[in-house]
């Protein structure tokens, strides 16, 4: 019996794998790529800020924005991605320029790019999905794995485009040969979805996956959102919580808690002093880098007041340092414009009512336009750094 002959490229003549059907969908692909790099670039700043690098504490919700938008497109970006890849999966098959020359070493190149940028967009993406679903099955550090892949997508991906340039160009606009099936002879089972039904097709797959699952941090879509894993109004309090009391090893307060501050005066409360304190209030989001968020209102005694009386003068850094015994969310750092920011509070009550305990009972940080992880919970101390 003779085996059938192995397929190559031109055994896929459909319209659907053709240069122009790849250029509209790499499009929309590198649109929601580009603004997930932005939007994660950002959030890693937030989180380890470069001295150069100034981020303002306003507008406040802007950090909700940029990492619901960051969940967003690496979402959308999953349907995109397999398309692109059924797309162009023919040349899988296109036969290797042999013996090697000169176009042989750009082709093994090119090559190399892509599998370079599809294996660690894979990654990307199953680690960003299953960080969604606050699911951290292996060995490695998540943020800073997920951050350098990032630069070796980015870098793997002007590759590919500036190899591809020459056929982005030719396919960007439709031309009268697009127009037209590419191979009128072919027998409608192959012919079948016309590459405006396959666009649409991509599209609406993307939209749906969009809609169904921003619902995690824009809760007027919360009844649709089926794919969301949080659903950002489930918890007590009205808020989710990321990390319980008892998985923080938080055990809670006894009579000699004391609430300190060291500054250029050491300060030091009971929880009924700070409760006596004139209380602010802010409606702030928790804005979770896991990708959801909720707005909430809180009261509390602003940090710029506690700072003063400590004798600290407007623009001193501060450390915020919680009950919790180590931990990556143990302590973090409050620049001085969001130490001075009048929404920065020590808050003691959440939505009308004294914190929960897994809320950060007695005390904890809320400040404008911060991912949640910065928002520490049961926080006994702070120190002035500068
Ligand atoms: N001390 C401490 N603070 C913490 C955390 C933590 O694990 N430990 N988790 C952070 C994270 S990741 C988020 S999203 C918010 C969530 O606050 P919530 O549980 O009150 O909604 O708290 C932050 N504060
Ligand atoms: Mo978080």
């Amino acid at each position: 019996m003779k085996l059938p002959a192995p397929p190559t490229e031109k055994s896929f003549p459909s319209a659907l794998h053709h240069p122009r059907t790849a250029t509209v969908i790499g499009r929309w692909l590198g649109l929601a790529v580009a603004i997930c790099f932005l939007t994660g670039l950002f959030s890693h700043f937030q989180q380890d800020s470069p001295a150069w690098l100034h981020i303002p504490s306003r507008p406040a919700s802007l950090y909700r924005v940029t990492q619901g938008l960051h969940v967003l497109s690496g979402t959308v970006v999953i349907p995109l991605l397999l398309a692109k890849l059924w797309t162009v999966y023919p040349k899988l098959f296109a036969k290797l320029p042999w013996p090697p020359s000169r176009k042989a070493l750009t082709t093994a190149l090119e090559r190399g790019s892509i599998l370079v940028l599809v294996s660690t967009m894979a990654l990307e993406l199953f680690t960003g999905f299953l960080n969604t679903l606050q699911w951290y099955p292996w060995p490695f550090p998540f943020k800073q794995t997920h951050y350098a892949l990032a630069w070796i997508i980015v870098g793997a991906l002007l590759v590919h485009l500036a190899v591809k340039l020459p056929l982005i160009l030719t396919h960007w606009r439709r031309t009268p040969a697009d127009r037209a099936p590419i191979a009128d002879s072919l027998p409608p089972a192959i012919t079948g979805l016309t590459r405006r039904g396959l666009f649409r097709t991509v599209a609406g797959a993307a939209t749906l996956v969009g809609i169904t699952s921003v619902g995690q941090s824009v809760p007027a879509l919360g009844p649709i959102a089926v794919l969301a894993p949080r659903k950002p109004n489930v918890g007590p309090q009205g808020l989710p919580i990321n990390r319980t009391a008892k998985d923080a090893g938080v055990a809670g307060i006894d009579a000699d808690w004391r609430f300190t501050i060291a500054g250029p005066r050491q300060l030091s409360y009971t929880l009924d002093e700070l409760q006596q304190f004139p209380q602010s209030r802010a409606d702030l989001p928790i804005a979770c880098v896991e990708g959801w968020s909720q707005g909430a209102r809180w009261e509390g005694i602003r940090i710029r007041d506690l700072l003063r009386l400590s004798g600290a003068p407007p623009g001193s850094r501060v450390r915020v340092v919680s009950m919790e015994k180590g931990g990556f969310y143990a302590t973090s750092e409050l620049p001085a414009e969001f130490a001075d920011d009048p929404l920065t509070l020590l808050a003691l009550r959440l939505n009308g009512a004294e914190l929960s305990l897994d809320h950060g009972f007695p005390a904890r940080i809320i400040a404008p336009n911060r991912p949640g992880v910065l928002q520490t919970k049961w926080v006994h101390h702070l120190e002035v750094i500068s």
